[in-house]
């Protein structure tokens, strides 16, 4: 067996030359990265919320999106039990809300049908409180094999469940999926207009934003949805998710001499898509600074700790030693710090576009870390 490399002795990483290299591969990220985020702010959207009477679509719309269905007017051609409603000047993102019942299809206009033709993620509200019924998983059944013959991504919204008793809630859950036929990955337990007493604010909403953005993933649609959500930190969540996991799975590694070039592509392009849903300008210059001085300025915790476990690993700048190991160390590096960017991003549109790089540091690194213990607990 060969003999291990012997570590090199523990040296700070050169941060000078880290910064070039990161600034270097976010300005040759920043112009592709451009091109692709405006690429995915084009195209049609349409999102339908059905269900029975009174199971909680209008408040669902208003929890997800924050916005009064009631006050918007609907395109031509809808009904009364079938509204549609742009969420923008242009048309480009449309909701639907109509009851679940029958082939709603079959009594609009040409207009509206093809409307229904066209959806992209269907949210099928129930009622809990009192449980499914037959008609409901009929007309779920009708709704799952697709109008216009065309199967799509149903979500189901168990809602109301602040009505249910907390001790029988789990039973309750598995008995009505198990009546709907319904898998436990494709439902939200809900809340959407919850009584104050029960509960301080909506229940599941994160839940829905999360499986909505991931369906939509497959068709490049996701950020076209979350730019329009009435949370915008809430809404970038699964995006720097997704992000972090990319960059994990890249494997590369945030350090000089290992694969900078991936992993600053995708924070590059998770910051402009965090700027896209904040309907914020981003300048070359912010993006670069938050990537640089996050991932370079003063080697702190997080990326100290990214550097050490590299050498400890056996990494050399330059060689290909104890590959595997080096893998390991820098799926962990490259996602936690694509989380971190992703927050410290967050914070940046929040607070008004303010570059406070100290409170910019104390998000990333608690995120970092966050990150990476959680990543550690997932494969304990
Ligand atoms: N307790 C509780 N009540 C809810 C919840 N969601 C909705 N409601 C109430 O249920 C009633 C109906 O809600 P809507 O959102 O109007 O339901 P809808 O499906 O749009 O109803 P229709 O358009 O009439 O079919 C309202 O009084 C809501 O306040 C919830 O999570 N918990
Ligand atoms: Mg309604």
């Amino acid at each position: 067996m060969a003999d291990p490399v012997a570590p090199t002795s523990p040296q700070p990483a050169p941060s000078g030359d880290f910064s070039a290299a990161v600034r270097k591969a976010g300005l040759l990220a920043w112009d592709s990265t451009g091109a692709e985020v405006d690429a995915s702010l084009r195209g049609q959207l349409t999102v339908a919320f059905l269900g029975s009477a009174s199971a909680g679509k209008d408040s669902a719309i208003r929890a997800v999106f924050g916005i009064d269905f009631g006050e918007i007017s609907p395109i031509p051609g809808s009904t009364s039990s079938l509204k549609v409603i742009p969420l923008d000047a242009a048309g480009q993102v449309l909701l639907v809300n109509a009851p679940g019942f029958g082939d709603v299809r079959a009594d609009v206009d040409q207009v509206a049908r093809k409307v229904m033709d066209d959806l992209d993620v269907i949210v099928y509200v129930v009622n809990a409180e009192g449980g499914a019924t037959i008609d409901e998983r009929r007309d779920l059944d009708a709704i799952r094999n697709g109008y216009g013959g065309k199967p799509r991504p149903v979500l189901v919204c168990l809602n109301k469940i602040d009505l249910i008793r907390v001790k029988e809630r789990e039973a309750f859950i598995a008995a009505t999926l198990e009546q709907l036929g319904v898998a436990r990955k494709d439902c939200v337990v809900a809340a959407f207009d919850p009584l104050p007493q029960l509960a301080a604010a909506p229940i599941g909403v994160a839940e829905v934003t999360m499986w909505i953005h991931d369906q939509l993933a497959v068709s490049g649609k996701q950020l076209l949805f979350s730019k329009h959500l009435r949370n915008k930190a809430q809404a970038c969540e699964p995006i720097i998710h997704a992000a972090a996991k990319r960059a994990s799975v890249a494997g590369a590694i945030p350090v000089p001499g290992a694969d900078l070039v991936v992993v600053t592509a995708i924070q590059v392009k998770l910051i402009r898509d965090i700027a896209a849903v904040h309907d914020a300008e981003i300048d070359k210059e912010v993006a670069l600074f938050i990537i640089g001085e996050l991932l370079s300025g003063g080697m702190r915790s997080f990326v100290r700790w990214g550097a050490e476990a590299l050498k400890a690993a056996g990494w050399i700048p330059g060689a290909q030693i104890a590959e595997a190991a080096i893998l390991a160390v820098g799926a962990v590096v490259a996602g936690a710090t694509t989380f971190g960017v992703g927050k410290a991003a967050i914070q940046y549109f929040q607070s008004g576009r303010s570059l406070d790089s100290g409170a910019l540091r104390m998000v990333f690194d608690a995120a970092a870390w966050d990150y990476k213990r959680r990543g550690e607990a997932a494969t304990v």
